[in-house]
């Protein structure tokens, strides 16, 4: 009887707990509600992340506009350098806290969607890919969208990506004459009424690169995850001493070709993410200088003194894709000044060391900067650039 009575009183608990669980993770139990006005998913299949963040801003947008619910895809990690030699597909929630998102508009993780929702609501032989009439023409017969496969590409990153979450497409859908932007919307809606067309799986993402000018803002819902968040202090305490200015190198042998193009005169002051500092009007745009772009030595050694003197930093971090120049910057300071480069595992435990340093020097036409620099912005936090001291302003010679 007493033993019947424990089992009892503990079910009450259980029961209880799972109802206090609920309350704190409201978005698990909606995460399986179905939403009737439908979902939007796509591939983050351009570029690495400073590309897949750029685009992930646009995309929250159009599925905003769209009032669909966004399947917030992993993020694709390319190591082809390291073990395990392949893609590595890092669920959003790894870096990033996936309910900060639905403080702008509702989202689930793709990973969920799939687990969740699509067994019952988005069945094999049911599953539609949606593309241009444009990208449908590279394929064989003319009308396929690229979903699995680029042609002529062995079909990387588009094929692993949907066999992690195992998906095939049954059918493509293919529209013309329409873009992801507002003026728009109405022809989607009209178009794909989420009625008729439940999922709009996309071989890419409904947004531009570099990200327009009116989603930078959207960076704010990108809220570092606790782990990540964790580690980057746990970093910063045992390594740094404030102030720090923090410097992104991005001089690595594929940016040097890309600059290449700049160097040339095959691009323009709009090249890549370049719009976040000579701005976003074509007509007004700043002159954009190889220094900008792949800034030397001595570049680098001028705007690490200016910010080192002017903030009064007592370290210096360096994040890179290659070399740190760590060397060269120590013997501007004959130790006074600490130098720390980690080259961590994980491109993300730069970008956060960057977002919190108490100045920031980035490369304007990175994405990779680009995220450090909207991230900083929002908090107030003071950015400038290799070749440009104040963003949206032309260096003179003169200064220093
Ligand atoms: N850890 C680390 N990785 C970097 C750094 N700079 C570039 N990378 C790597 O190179 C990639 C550059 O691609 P992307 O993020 O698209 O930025 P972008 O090409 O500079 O616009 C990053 O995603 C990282 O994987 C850096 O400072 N630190
Ligand atoms: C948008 O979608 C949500 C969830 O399905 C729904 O509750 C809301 O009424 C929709 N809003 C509009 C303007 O259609
Ligand atoms: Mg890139």
């Amino acid at each position: 009887m007493a033993g019947y009575q424990q089992a009892s009183q503990n079910i009450i608990l259980t029961l209880l707990l799972l109802a206090l669980l609920q309350q704190i993770y409201p978005t698990f139990a909606e995460e399986l509600n179905w939403d009737d006005n439908g979902y939007v998913l796509y591939c983050p299949c351009m570029g690495r992340f400073g590309n897949q963040a750029d685009h992930l801003l646009g995309s929250l947008a159009f599925a905003k506009m769209l009032n669909r619910t966004l399947a917030v895809p992993p993020w694709i990690v390319y190591r082809h350098n390291a073990p395990p030699y392949v893609n590595v597909h890092e669920p959003y929630s790894q870096f990033f806290q996936l309910e900060a998102l639905s403080a702008f508009h509702r989202v689930v993780s793709l990973e969920a969607f799939m687990q969740h929702l699509a067994p019952q609501y988005w069945p094999r032989g049911q599953r539609n890919a949606y593309c241009f009439e444009t990208a449908a023409q590279r394929s064989s017969d003319k009308k396929s969208c690229p979903m699995k496969k680029k042609c002529l590409q062995d079909g990387n990153p588009f094929g692993p990506f949907w066999d992690y979450v195992g998906v095939d497409f049954d059918k493509s859908i293919l529209f013309g004459g329409i873009a992801f932007s507002a003026y728009h919307q109405p022809q989607w809606i009209k178009k794909f009424p989420s009625s008729e067309h439940p999922v709009l799986a996309l071989p890419g993402a409904p947004a531009q690169f570099p990200v327009m000018e009116e989603h930078v803002g959207l960076q704010r819902y990108l809220v570092w995850s606790e782990s990540m968040s964790r580690e980057g202090e746990e970093l910063i305490a045992a390594h740094l001493d404030r102030p720090y200015v923090g410097i992104h190198l991005r001089i690595g042998i594929d940016w040097q070709n890309a600059c290449k193009m700049l160097e040339r005169g095959d691009a323009g002051p709009h090249f890549m993410a370049s719009p976040q500092c000579v701005g976003y009007n074509r007509q007004s745009a700043l002159p954009l200088t190889m220094t900008m772009c792949l800034p030397d030595l001595m570049e680098i050694r001028r705007a690490v003194k200016l910010w080192v003197r002017k903030t009064s930093a007592r370290s210096i971090y360096i994040a890179t894709d290659s070399e740190s120049h760590s060397r060269e910057i120590e013997k501007l300071y004959k130790g006074k000044v600490k130098v720390v480069s980690l080259q961590p595992q994980l491109a993300q435990t730069d970008l956060y060391i960057l977002g919190q340093a108490d100045h920031f020097i980035g490369n304007c036409v990175s994405s990779f900067s680009a995220f450090v620099k909207r991230q900083r912005d929002i908090h107030g936090q003071p950015s400038s650039f290799f070749g440009m001291d104040k963003p949206g302003k032309v260096n003179k010679k003169e200064e220093l």
